[in-house]
């Protein structure tokens, strides 16, 4: 028919610090190796609001922000082979093309094939398939779920069952793949081993469920917001405490409670001076700290080396170590078998000219996931 584009609803991040703006958005058909997805449902994630802050590096104004989705795809680009109109996905933001040297390592699943122009907004092609009034708007983590209608690479989406519920496995595009998966294949925690986990937002009480999952003897959750704790507690926190009820450091209150520190952390916060208390809370020889938070521009972490000469080892992780289009399916099919549950975690839902609330609602610490219903 001639028809290049589709009109679509989609929250616009017009600058650094300002709220959504409900926009109509141009969105072009997908080209080759491309695929047209209609967001279903989508999650907020403290990287939202973190990168609307403007403190992202990577922050580009003005995007379509959102990254934590599932869909169902509506139309492919040629050459389109493993994914098709009807299939429900979910968007990568660490694609997984099964050949670049970061796939084929064994080692990681930050897969590099599409990474430098996604960190530029862009589609693989250098161009943007987001505009209003022929201007172009950017994409976000290869994802931009705010939008109706988003596109995204063949090799930046998960194919999934199409019985899976997308209000809920959506939570699966990050906040609890990334939480559980830091644990089980980052950390590679094993049963008996004493944990600590520091922020009990989605991504902690993910942790949590890892953590349990590996059979951990005790798990330790650390936050300042009390009204976290009985969550935890349900998930699996053997111990809940609150920094602010001590007078001496976190640290030292932990590895007293461990006889030594624990063997595992997690700092999932976001926060430099938490990173440090998490790698100084493990136990001399081999404790190891995982950094899940995003740090804002010009933060840096610092501990004396005397840490790590004693043994501990301070290591990241992205997406909870999970190649997506690979790993993913399964991780949806386990959730179907009622392995673990997503619906204690959505605190809320809304529509998607509602989405400044959930920000909001996270910022004053009273929401897990606030899930976007579009
Ligand atoms: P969230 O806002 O839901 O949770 C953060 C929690 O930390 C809150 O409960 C808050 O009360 C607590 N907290 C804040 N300051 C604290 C302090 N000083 N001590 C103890 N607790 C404190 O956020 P989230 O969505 O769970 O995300 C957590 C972090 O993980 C963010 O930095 C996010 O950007 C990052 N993240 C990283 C990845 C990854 O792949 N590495 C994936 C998802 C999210
Ligand atoms: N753009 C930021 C870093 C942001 C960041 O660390 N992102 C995490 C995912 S957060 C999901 O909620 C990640 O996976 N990073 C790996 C990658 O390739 O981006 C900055 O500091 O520039
Ligand atoms: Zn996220
Ligand atoms: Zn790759």
């Amino acid at each position: 028919s001639g028809q290049t584009s589709i009109k679509s609803k989609a929250a616009v991040a017009w600058a650094a610090g300002e709220p959504l703006k409900m926009e109509e958005v141009d969105v072009e058909l997908p080209k080759a190796g491309e695929v047209l997805v209609r967001i279903v449902a989508t999650g907020v994630c403290h990287t939202d609001a973190f990168t609307l802050s403007g403190e992202d590096p990577e922050g580009i104004f003005p995007a379509i922000l959102g990254h934590e989705g599932g869909g169902i795809v509506e139309m492919i680009g040629k050459g389109v082979t493993s994914v098709a109109v009807g299939d429900h996905v979910i968007p990568l933001y660490t694609a997984e093309c099964g050949k670049c040297k970061f796939c084929t390592s064994g080692k990681t699943n930050l897969c590099q094939a599409v990474r430098e122009t996604q960190g530029k907004g862009l589609m693989p092609d250098g161009t943007s398939r987001f505009s209003i009034d022929g201007e172009p708007i950017y994409h976000y983590m290869g994802c931009s779920t705010f939008s109706e209608y988003t596109v995204l690479p063949e090799i930046s989406l998960a194919k999934v069952n199409n019985d899976a519920p997308l209000e809920e496995v959506c939570l699966l595009g990050c906040g609890v793949t990334t939480g559980m998966g830091a644990v089980l294949n980052t950390a590679k925690v094993e049963k008996g081993d004493t944990v600590a986990i520091f922020g009990l937002g989605g991504i902690g009480l993910s942790a949590i469920i890892g953590a349990r999952m590996a059979g951990a003897s005790k798990i330790i959750g650390i936050d300042i917001n009390d009204s976290k704790f009985d969550l935890a507690k349900q998930l699996g926190a053997t111990d809940v405490i609150n920094p602010s009820e001590f007078d001496k450091p976190i640290q030292d209150v932990i590895v007293e409670m461990t006889d030594g520190g624990v063997d595992y952390s997690f700092e999932c916060i976001g926060n430099v001076n938490v990173m440090r208390q998490a790698l100084e809370c493990c136990h001399k020889g081999w404790g190891e700290s995982v950094i899940i938070g995003v740090a804002g521009a010009g933060q840096e972490i610092s501990t004396r080396p005397f840490q790590l000469v004693t043994g501990r080892v301070w290591k990241g992780s992205a997406f909870g170590g999970v190649k997506g289009r690979s790993e993913l399916p399964e991780i949806v099919n386990r959730y179907m078998a009622g392995e673990f549950g997503l619906q204690e975690f959505i605190t809320h839902t809304m529509g998607l000219d509602e989405v400044n609330h959930a920000f909001d609602l996270m910022h004053e610490g009273k929401s897990i996931r606030s899930v976007v219903h579009m």
